[in-house]
């Protein structure tokens, strides 16, 4: 297993829009291990494939205290969103930030397992956070888009300062 670079806002391939996964093989499994590694090691509780540079409908959540419940999604489709919840997200693509976004309650998704098995998954609270905000990432969004324009452009010139004054 490896552990992947994250792409740091505002890098622009975040703003890619991911295709979706063909095949369920061997690479793809080594590519969910790697992913696991690197969300574990952050350490975060989800990751999008988006965030690791590449650019397929492949995400995966951990929300487990004890760290060992990891969930793949793989072609996740929204099937019904319902109610409303606020909640002080994060992203380890722009770290440090954390900041409230007003998100569905629940919602059903529809995806692919890493067998390859298609499973429907009723989401309520962080769960249906945080596969709102990973989806967000397959669709070449960042959370940060949901805040104003002036907390955007702070923590844009925020993390670029950060990423100029980081050692090579
Ligand atoms: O997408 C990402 O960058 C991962 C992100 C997921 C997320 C967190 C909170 C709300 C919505 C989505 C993170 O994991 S940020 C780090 C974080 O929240 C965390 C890290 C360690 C322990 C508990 C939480
Ligand atoms: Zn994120």
């Amino acid at each position: 297993m490896a552990i992947l670079d994250i792409l740091n806002y505002p890098d622009p391939r975040l703003h890619t829009v991911a295709k979706p996964v063909k095949e369920v093989d061997a690479s793809l499994r080594r590519l969910i291990d790697d992913m696991a590694e690197t969300m574990y090691a952050a350490p975060g509780i989800g990751l999008a494939a988006t965030q690791v540079n590449h650019h397929i409908q492949l995400l995966i959540i951990d929300i487990s205290e004890t760290k060992d419940q990891l969930q793949v999604f793989i072609n996740p489709r929204i099937l019904e969103k319902d109610g409303e919840q606020v909640y002080e997200e994060g992203c380890l693509s722009v770290p440090g930030i954390y900041d409230s976004v007003t998100r569905a309650e629940k919602v059903v998704v529809e995806a692919m397992n890493e067998k390859g098995e298609t499973f429907k998954l009723e989401a309520h609270g962080l769960l249906s956070v945080c596969i709102q905000h990973e989806m967000d990432h397959l669709l070449g969004k960042v959370f940060v888009e949901y805040l104003s324009p002036l907390k955007r452009t702070r923590i844009k010139n925020k993390m670029l300062k950060q990423q100029r004054n980081r050692p090579m």
